[in-house]
């Protein structure tokens, strides 16, 4: 599958854990977004991974894992983002997780198929939040520190403000985008309309839109249009 990161500006996240009609599942692949990430943070597994893979490939819609759990990687995705939690205070989740992966799967992986994601995590309640230990809350002061950190020190393709289940500020946002040079800003996080998916768009590279697909479907639908046709 095709697959030019460097244009994406709306994707859905989708989670193995959570239950998804197919009706809604080709409402979601059909509706002009640009990909799909499967990534969840609980209960996922080898097989709801490789279910949700394979009926994703019914679409022509590029299709990416976001691994958070080493025994969860499924062959066949067109590539794979691994999140580097960048205000994590748990070290397991700075590096441990990351060199166990590597000392079972080091020597099968193709580097040209993975995009490592310095992550943020705004929302301290979200799963992420909690399972990280993410040090939150997060000023426009230490979101230009992180987007640094990931643009130029470690010079990662993705910098990612997450704050799952929330609505973040967008200035934070607009602050990492003044410090960024290379790296595609990502933002994740209660996006649950067209005007905060919109208010995003001005300053994300890709905006990812998650949990409204599960919750109110054509409102999910209706900010691939509203990313789409706003100006970065
Ligand atoms: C989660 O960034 C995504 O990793 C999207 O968050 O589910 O709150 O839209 P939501």
């Amino acid at each position: 599958m095709e697959m030019d990161m460097e244009k994406w500006r709306h994707v859905f996240k989708l989670d193995p854990d959570k239950a998804i009609e197919d009706a809604a599942l080709e409402a979601v692949c059909e509706s002009g977004t640009d990909a799909i990430i499967v990534g969840g943070t609980t209960n996922i597994t080898f097989d709801n991974t490789i279910d949700l893979l394979s009926r994703v490939r019914r679409y022509a819609v590029p299709c990416v894992l976001e691994i958070s759990n080493v025994d969860a990687i499924v062959p066949g995705f067109d590539a794979y983002f691994i999140p580097l939690v960048l205000n994590a205070q748990n070290p397991d989740w700075i590096f441990n997780a990351h060199v166990k992966g590597l000392e079972e799967y080091g020597p099968f992986i193709k580097w040209d198929e993975v995009f490592v994601e310095g992550y943020v995590v705004g929302n301290g309640d979200s799963a992420v939040g909690r399972l990280t230990e993410s040090r939150t809350p997060v000023s426009e002061e230490e979101i230009k520190a992180y987007a640094r950190l990931a643009d130029q020190m470690l010079k990662l393709p993705i910098f990612y403000i997450e704050y799952s289940g929330t609505y973040g500020d967008p200035k934070l946002v607009q602050a990492a985008g003044k410090v960024v040079h290379n790296s595609r800003i990502f933002y994740g996080g209660g996006i649950r309309n067209r005007e905060q998916a919109v208010e995003i768009a001005r300053w994300a590279d890709t905006v990812v839109v998650g949990n409204v697909v599960y919750e109110e479907l054509a409102q999910a639908l209706a900010t691939v249009d509203a990313v789409k046709s706003t100006k970065k």
